[in-house]
């Protein structure tokens, strides 16, 4: 069972944590930012009787170094914001009206019980789906309890695949991994890619590492149909069409193996499929590639030799490629290059994508979740979310939803679909968050969940190699719970008597640490406890594929795989299928003063942000008559958004960007950009096609 605290009965920590707490020099309290980052800032809470007055960046933070972003520089104006949801909440008006009142957690929490109850006997646990995210990122909060109660309840599994799943399915498919090498090596390289990511906006601590290359000589190219703040600092920016990466690669392959500066020891002796790969590449030059690309063949030449001949060549791709219709094959075909090049061979070359995985491979993940004690359930697609809640031939149909660490309405494709599934009388929709969201405004129930400094989580990161316990510096504020509590007390309510479904926060995190995985030999909860963060035991030269060793069914980079074509897919290498229709593609971007949909309520965000604008290309805008400043409706068959008209000179012709997170449109509507995108799924991994989406643009009478 969960430790009792005298204070507030149930409480996220241990009591030895606690104590551990109460006996740590000064008011200060050591922990990291749980925002869905590559990040991961460490940081120092400072408490004045019981409040937290300060939080700053912990300079002992090898990554991050003391500094944290544009955000979380004003992490506690979220933390004390006056609209923070603090007690539960039940709806009094309709559906999306976001009219709530107060209630108390134990009325709450019966009621819940006794409505899942009624759909499990009527409908099956499988008209239950749980919908989570990275809202929270950390083993604990993230997903732990809650795997396990809906793991033996029997109810619907979420498929999380809208961040990093498909480009892990592409990298998978050549390398076995969706990692790379370890990013901080970027200091090696000579050459290094920014392929598809704006690391000075979205990776900020990652930005002086890598400018600190690029002045100790290594070339940065940038490869982004937008002329992004990053591309700005690149000795060359590559400015492709969207979705034409994997089409760049192939062309980069050919001209390698036409030239003779393919690796040829290293493919021979650790791939498969290379001379399948050549008859291929034969008919994919860069002359042939030039139109699928958008740039002439002559520059398509100059960055494959370029690339082929500089060593160690760094590529670092993030989220920008994987989010079209090919974004498996453009992942799997980018990562083929570092296979001919040999560049893993060299300190500091290969690719480096999210560490996500080699965190997670080194804790006691099982141990965490128990997918031991599971029913079998079926499995629905986050993606898929709108089209789900409306699917009047889904058997059994989802009855109740819960939503947590995540805002679906505002996050996923097709918004107005979704907003008409939440808003169905019968569907049963509890949401646990710290802000009244888009999804929140139609729950049933809105829960009070605890900000980072509210709770104890270990934090992995997908940036780098340093993971970190984050402390919890205050008592949650109001009646707020952290998602582990919550998943305790709702197990009680259901009346659950499985032990592991109240173990103890602290526990759990020992018990991820105790895997015995030689990355973590030295690392320990007391340890961290006490410094706060530790690197991965990883050696410090790590070279995984310096000598092959590819973790793929044959042992060797696949070039060709069977495993592809088994699922039915090309086995090859491929330019992917692209997806192009009428009127102007759409590119929504990360900004600096939000976090994905989170940040947009606090006023200093909000100013930042400024009103939602459409951004295009002079000859766009000219040929349909639109000025700087004009209001503009970006529509298509799914719906509209109203934004102001910026033209600029960042993007190609046949291009539209608009950014990502805004809580309302131009016109004071609530309604973002996934409006206008659809849920065109990946070639494989499982995503969606985001920035896919095609629109029209015109002047709003
Ligand atoms: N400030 C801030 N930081 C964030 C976030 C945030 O919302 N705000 N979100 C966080 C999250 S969840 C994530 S996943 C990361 C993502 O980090 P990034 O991957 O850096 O983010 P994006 O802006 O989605 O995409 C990167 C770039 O891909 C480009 N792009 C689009 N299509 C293509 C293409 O076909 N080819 C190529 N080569 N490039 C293309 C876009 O123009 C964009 O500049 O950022 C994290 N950091
Ligand atoms: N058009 C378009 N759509 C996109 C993208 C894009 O670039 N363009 N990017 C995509 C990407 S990369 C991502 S990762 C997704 C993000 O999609 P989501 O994960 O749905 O996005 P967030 O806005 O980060 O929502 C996280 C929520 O978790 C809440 N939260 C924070 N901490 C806690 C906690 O401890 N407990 C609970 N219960 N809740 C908490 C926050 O308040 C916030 O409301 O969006 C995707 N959607
Ligand atoms: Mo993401």
């Amino acid at each position: 069972m969960a430790e009792k605290c005298p204070r507030n009965g149930f409480v996220p920590v241990s009591a030895a944590a606690m104590v551990h707490a109460m006996t740590l020099q000064d008011n200060q309290v050591k922990g990291a930012c749980g925002h869905d980052c590559p990040d991961t800032c460490g940081w120092v809470v400072t408490v004045e009787q019981g409040r937290a007055t300060a939080l700053v960046g912990d300079r002992d933070h090898p990554f991050t170094r003391g500094t944290l972003c544009a955000k979380v520089n004003h992490y506690l104006d979220r933390v004390y914001h006056p609209e923070r949801v603090l007690h539960p909440l039940r709806r009094v008006g309709p559906k999306g009206s976001g009219q709530f009142e107060r209630v108390t957690w134990d009325e709450a929490l019966a009621d819940i019980a006794a409505r899942w109850q009624a759909v499990i006997a009527e409908h099956g646990a499988e008209a239950i789906l749980p919908y989570s995210s990275a809202g929270v990122q950390g083993l604990v909060q993230q997903a732990s309890l809650d795997m396990r109660l809906f793991g033996v309840l029997g109810a619907s599994r979420l498929d999380r695949n809208i961040c990093g799943a498909v480009a892990s399915a592409g990298m998978k498919a050549t390398l076995g991994v969706g990692t790379g090498i370890d990013p901080e090596q970027v200091s090696h390289a000579k050459l290094i890619v920014l392929w598809g990511t704006n690391t000075v906006v979205t990776n900020l601590h990652y930005w002086p590492q890598v400018k600190a290359a690029q002045k100790a000589g290594a070339t940065l190219v940038v490869i982004d149909p937008v002329r992004t703040r990053t591309a700005e600092e690149a000795d060359w920016h590559i400015q492709l069409l969207p979705g034409s990466d994997a089409a760049l690669a192939m062309a980069v392959m050919h001209v390698m193996q036409r030239d003779g500066l393919v690796d040829e020891d290293y493919v021979r002796a650790h791939a498969l499929g290379y001379d399948e790969l050549v008859r291929k590449l034969a008919d994919h030059s860069p002359e042939a590639m030039s139109p699928i690309i958008g740039l002439p063949a002559a520059d398509i030449e100059r960055f494959a030799r370029l690339y082929a001949t500089t060593q160690p060549s760094l590529l670092r791709p993030l989220i920008g490629i994987e989010h079209h219709i090919n974004g498996a094959m453009q992942f799997r075909a980018v990562s083929c290059l570092p296979v001919l090049s040999g560049a893993f061979r060299h300190r500091g070359g290969g690719i480096a994508r999210s560490t996500h995985a080699l965190h997670y491979a080194a804790l006691d993940m099982d141990a965490v979740e128990r997918p031991d004690t599971w029913k079998p359930a079926r499995t629905l697609n986050m993606r898929d979310l709108g089209k789900d809640l409306c699917d009047p031939a889904l058997d059994p149909p989802v009855k109740a939803l819960m939503v947590y660490g995540a805002n679906p309405a505002s996050t996923i494709p097709n918004q107005n679909l979704i907003e008409r599934g939440l808003a169905r009388e019968d569907l049963f929709t509890v949401v646990h968050d710290m802000v009244l969201t888009d999804t929140a405004r139609f729950a049933d129930y809105v829960l009070p969940a605890t900000s980072q400094i509210e709770h104890l989580d270990l934090s992995p990161a997908w940036g780098h190699l340093y993971l970190a316990l984050n402390r919890p510096a205050i008592d949650p504020p109001g009646e707020a719970l952290c998602n582990t509590e919550l998943f305790r007390r709702l197990a009680k309510a259901l009346g659950r008597e499985e032990p592991w479904l109240y173990d103890s926060d602290e526990a759990m995190i020992r018990t991820a640490l105790a895997s015995g995985h030689p990355w973590l030999e030295g690392i320990t909860y007391d340890r961290l406890w006490n410094e706060g963060h530790a690197r991965l035991s990883a050696p410090e030269d790590w070279r995984p594929f310096a000598e092959g060793n590819f973790p793929t069914p044959s042992g060797k980079a696949e070039l060709w795989s069977e495993t592809l074509l088994q699922m039915g897919q090309e086995p090859l290498p491929d330019v992917g299928a692209i997806r192009r229709e009428a009127g102007l593609q759409l590119i929504t971007g990360k900004q600096v003063p939000v976090l994905n949909s989170a940040y947009g309520h606090i006023d200093i965000h909000k100013k930042r942000a400024g009103t939602l604008f459409i951004e295009l290309d002079p000859a766009d805008a000219e040929a349909r008559g639109l000025s700087e400043g004009d209001l503009v409706r970006a529509h298509n068959r799914l719906g509209e958004i109203h934004g102001l008209c910026r033209i600029s000179q960042r993007l190609r012709p046949g291009i539209a960007w608009m950014p990502f997170g805004h809580l309302e449109d131009a016109s004071g509507v609530r309604r973002g950009v996934n409006v206008l995108t659809d849920e065109a799924p990946t070639d494989w991994g499982g995503g969606t096609g985001y920035y896919d989406a095609f629109v029209e643009v015109e002047l709003l009478d």
